[in-house]
């Protein structure tokens, strides 16, 4: 039964946003493909006969139980891509939450408290360059005049395009009265590393690795590539490919991540010298002075070689969250309900990572045989996903049925 129904819920979303030409998923925040993935979310919410309500920043709820009562248990995850990502992230928490409540109400079980299942809205920030807008926009984390300021690779503001898509961006703001009425919010997600084991296929979170995202602005000058001399250049493709270089020699020597994954070049031509590139440094440690010694060093070594090459630096972080240590009473909880599962801690970031500084929260990992993710080639197996679906249910029925 429960098993059906995961596997209808998956092969209706597989299709949706996929491009045929890479494999991966283009479900990016207000694009046609997220209406799409945001239709199907209602129509499982309304064929369940739940009730479906969006809230103001965009994100979909689906009630079991009062949605004005107190202490409700919620679950969810995210179904919006990087750009040429898996079908996993995200729309596993979501697609296994809907089974999950399929599963428990074939149990016969009765709830005591309201339960909900949340899409949060633009987790990946493939569009606004933001991760996690929704839930920081609900926590309060990222404000709405900022929000407003945000605007994609075409220029297109957020609440315009939020607009453009039939919602309306007025309203976007912190919503205080809705979080104060969650009692717990458990995500579940594919593994993104390769931890987890054939005979463990489920682990509990412990903590997420503080990370960022940085903007370096390297300005040179415009110039013919065929006869301008060597001294007479400001190229700032050579500042940006030390920068790069910098940034994998100092993270690894923190024990760091950095990652440049994103790069913008003007005018992008193949006979002219660039008059401006900007790269997107994505950077992440276990510790948050860790994470900062690695940025102030990659930024140095930008200035230094800056210099060298008449370019001017520029650097703007973008958006930043601090280390999360999920709610340890509840993820004692969890891992005692589902018989001492691994607990372990993740480098990547989580719509929960946002909502643990508000809410009592924690997480679910589901096996990923290679580790791979952000990639088309993501995978689990589905015997690993039954497993978390019955482990979600599993402690859904322990946090709402008590
Ligand atoms: O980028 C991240 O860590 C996450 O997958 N959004
Ligand atoms: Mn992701
Ligand atoms: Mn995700």
């Amino acid at each position: 039964m429960t098993e059906d129904s995961f596997r209808r819920m998956w092969s209706e979303l597989l299709p949706v946003g996929r491009s045929a030409a890479s494999g991966g998923y283009r479900r990016f925040a207000w694009n046609s493909a997220d209406a799409e993935c945001r239709a199907w979310f209602e129509e499982q919410a309304r064929s369940r006969g739940l009730t479906y309500e969006l809230d103001r920043n965009g994100n979909q709820w689906a009630w079991l139980g009062d949605p004005q009562g107190p202490g409700a248990v919620v679950t969810g995850s995210h179904l919006d891509s990087v750009p040429d990502g898996g079908a996993y992230d995200g729309p596993l928490g979501v697609v296994s939450s809907f089974a999950a409540l399929d599963e428990l109400r074939s149990r016969g079980a009765e709830f005591d408290k309201p339960l909900a299942i949340v899409n949060f809205g633009d987790e990946e920030g493939a569009r606004f360059g933001v991760a996690c807008i929704g839930s920081r926009l609900t926590a309060g984390v990222l404000g709405r005049e900022q929000a407003y300021e945000l605007r994609d690779a075409d220029g297109v503001r957020l609440p315009d395009a939020m607009e453009t898509a039939g919602y309306d961006p007025a309203a976007i703001g912190a919503d205080d009265d809705r979080l104060a009425r969650i009692g717990a919010f458990v995500e579940l997600h594919v593994e993104q590393g390769r931890y987890l084991t054939e005979e463990h296929p489920v682990g509990v979170a412990s903590a997420i690795w503080p990370h960022g995202r940085w903007r370096f602005d390297f300005h040179g000058e415009a110039n013919h590539a065929g006869t301008t001399r060597v001294e007479d250049r400001r190229d700032p493709m050579l500042t940006y490919a030390e920068t790069v270089l910098a940034a994998r020699t100092k993270a690894q020597l923190a024990g760091a991540l950095a990652t440049f994954g994103k790069v913008a070049v003007e005018p992008n031509g193949t006979n002219a010298i660039a008059s401006l590139i900007r790269g997107w440094l994505d950077s992440r440690a276990a510790d948050e002075a860790t994470l900062e010694y690695v940025v102030e060093e990659i930024r140095q070594a930008a200035y230094e070689r800056g210099e060298r090459d008449g370019v001017r630096v520029e650097l703007t972080r973008e958006s930043y969250t601090p280390v999360v240590d999920f709610d340890v009473p509840l993820r004692d909880r969890l891992a005692k309900r589902l018989g001492g599962v691994p607990v372990l801690p993740t480098g990547a970031g989580h719509d929960a990572g946002i909502l643990a500084s508000v809410i009592p929260t924690a997480m679910l990992f589901v096996r990923n045989p290679s580790g791979i993710s952000h990639s088309p080639a993501e995978y689990a197996e589905e015997t690993d996903c039954l497993t978390g679906v019955t482990a979600l249910a599993d402690v859904l029925e322990d946090l709402a049925c008590e």
